[in-house]
């Protein structure tokens, strides 16, 4: 079952910019897993989309998608796309 939806994705641009001054922090948290999730060379809005569509399930759901976990703390939250979108670029 997805939860993932655009609600999310919008939810997610509305708090991106006011996060963005984490970045550091976050940064430190995170390991060297890539952020490219559908490794086609880019980190974009297009990872993002496939991070909405596994959105709030966790390790073992259907619809969980590991290479979106990038905080690999077992669930598809915020956090994981807030690390996708500061590595834009
Ligand atoms: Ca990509
Ligand atoms: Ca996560």
């Amino acid at each position: 079952m997805k939860k993932g939806n655009i609600s999310g994705l919008m939810l997610l641009l509305g708090l991106t910019f006011s996060l963005i001054a984490v970045q550091s922090l976050l940064i430190g948290t995170a390991n060297a897993q890539s952020y490219d999730v559908n490794d086609d060379g880019d980190v974009d809005i297009n990872d993002i989309i496939i991070w909405s569509l596994s959105f709030g399930t966790f390790e073992g759901e259907d619809g969980f998608n590991s290479a979106v976990d990038v905080h690999e703390d077992g669930v598809i939250d915020l956090l994981d796309a807030i690390l996708i979108s500061i590595n834009f670029g």
